[in-house]
């Protein structure tokens, strides 16, 4: 892996927040329970072909039942912070209407946990599980789900404003949009470039409406943010012709996205390369105001760098973006681009480590997003872990890898970025999509037959990096 140079001081900001990260449908199980309804990740994971092995969230690692004992873990492990999602469709089966308090129950119980323990709640609204009956009737390409959208946020920050400070309207609106209306690796499975276009405006209206439900009913100290899967987008080779690639793959990673919530604006070269797909006309009167809200804080997701070329004959054929095996791309009006594999060391996922990505990603919002306070909402590895004979995990990859991402983050504030903290991906092995079980993020392993949890040595250097505020040598692993 690259390795970025040591800094000093290695101390970490006092307040710095030392997190680790989940989402519902990839943790919680229960699907059927207390009045939950399917969500498209139902529907799209029990739909033959589209996940690994078939696998489904039906049971997941049954956090809905364990919730108890993973905040007890979390507390073992000194963090001081927690960023979990919220299961649309168990608050509001149809989508739409009044809230099922058993719904909202199980989130405030989870809240109080956390709370009593000393570990800062951070809720994101939306992980990627729409309501079914939403997709039904048209999903993101319609309008109408970014008004169901700030309707479920107003209900969320009624029930629980009063104790969950920390809010994120949507987790990388690039993935719902683009893997999930464009290639159709992640649900709902469409494969419409329009569609997914569409999808991106009313997700970016979803976050607008989102924000303003939120403020009007929770108390003015409460911040809300949004996390973005930010690329860093490199080219092959310095020519124009590669530029011009990563400019194109730049505008609909990050442009299409932060264009319009931190400058109120599509990029104009976004606009010109989509012209022959699309005019455009979905972005009516008052919906750039409504989408650029004044924010407190931006959430960045950040695994691996994007290498990009314009595509010629030679390197036109099968697709190396990682971004899932699919004929159809995620990427609309970008057939003139190829992507190519980053140099170097691979996690189990195929995307290659390279902390200086991170480096550069802060550094690039601290320029563009001035004054705004920055937090890496994900970050971490797929491995394939397994336990010793003695039971224990050793996982010295997931180590150099956090301890090469956080020397990252910590250079980056040394370098003047205002970083207020660090959520791991992930908390516990999951359901990683379309992957089903078979790509471990967890820094604590499942046993999937038990449900057994076992920290892995990546989740007690963690802790020891979270309770000294300083790195711990990545060899010192228990
Ligand atoms: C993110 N890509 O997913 C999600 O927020 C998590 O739920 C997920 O488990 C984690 O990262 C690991 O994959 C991504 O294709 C999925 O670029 C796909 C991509 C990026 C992020």
């Amino acid at each position: 892996m690259t390795p970025v140079a040591p800094v000093t001081p290695v101390a970490f900001p006092p307040a710095f927040l030392w997190g680790a990260a989940t989402s519902a449908y990839q943790i919680e199980g229960a699907v059927r329970e207390d009045g939950r309804t399917p969500s498209i990740w139902d529907t799209f994971s029990h739909t033959p072909g589209k996940t690994a092995g078939g696998e489904t969230g039906d049971i997941a690692v049954d956090h809905y039942h364990r919730y108890r004992d993973d905040v007890a873990l979390m507390a073992d492990l000194g963090l001081s912070a927690y960023r979990f999602s919220i299961s649309w469709s168990r608050v509001q089966p149809t989508g739409r209407g009044p809230a099922v308090q058993v719904g909202l129950d199980f989130y405030r119980r989870l809240v109080d946990e956390l709370l009593a323990k000393g570990i800062k709640p951070a809720v994101t609204l939306y992980h990627w599980d729409l309501p079914q009956e939403l997709e039904d009737a048209g999903g993101w390409p319609e309008r109408d789900t970014a008004y169901r959208f700030a309707e479920y946020a107003q209900i969320v920050g009624e029930a629980l404003g009063d104790r969950v400070e920390n809010w994120i309207t949507l987790n990388e609106p690039w993935c719902s949009a683009f893997l999930g209306y464009a290639s159709g690796v992640h649900a709902p499975g469409r494969t419409d470039p329009v569609a997914s276009l569409r999808a991106a405006h009313h997700l970016n209206l979803a976050h607008g409406l989102g924000t303003s439900a939120l403020r009007s009913v929770m108390p003015a100290r409460n911040t809300v943010a949004i996390s973005l899967n930010s690329s860093v987008v490199r080219p092959l080779s310095p020519t124009q012709a590669d530029l011009a690639a990563v400019r194109k793959i730049d505008d609909l990673a990050n442009g299409i996205f932060h264009g319009p919530i931190l400058r109120g604006a599509y990029p104009e070269t976004l606009l010109a390369a989509t012209r022959s797909l699309t005019d455009w006309s979905y972005v009516q009167d008052g919906d750039l105001t409504a989408i650029h809200q004044p924010l407190d804080a931006l959430g960045l997701n950040y695994y691996t760098p994007t290498l990009v070329s314009a595509a010629d004959e030679t390197v036109r054929g099968p697709r190396t973006d990682g971004h899932g095996a699919s004929e159809h791309s995620p990427w609309p009006g970008a057939d003139d681009v190829a992507f190519h594999q980053t140099p170097g060391e691979r996690t189990e996922m195929g995307w290659t480590i390279d902390p200086t990505g991170l480096h550069d990603l802060i550094m690039r919002y601290t320029k563009d997003a001035p004054g705004l306070p920055l937090y890496i909402t994900e970050n971490g590895a797929a491995y394939d872990d397994k336990p010793d004979p003695d039971g224990r995990v050793h996982d010295p990859e997931r180590v150099a890898y956090l301890h090469g991402h956080l020397s990252a983050v910590r250079r980056a504030i040394a370098d003047g970025a205002d970083v207020r903290g660090y959520f791991l991906w992930s908390l516990l092995d999951n359901f990683e999509w379309a992957y089903g079980y078979e790509k471990r993020f967890g820094a604590v392993y499942v046993d999937y037959a038990t449900q057994v949890r076992t920290p892995k040595s990546s989740a007690l250097w963690y802790a020891r990096a979270a309770r000294t505020g300083t790195l711990p040598d990545p060899t010192e692993t228990a």
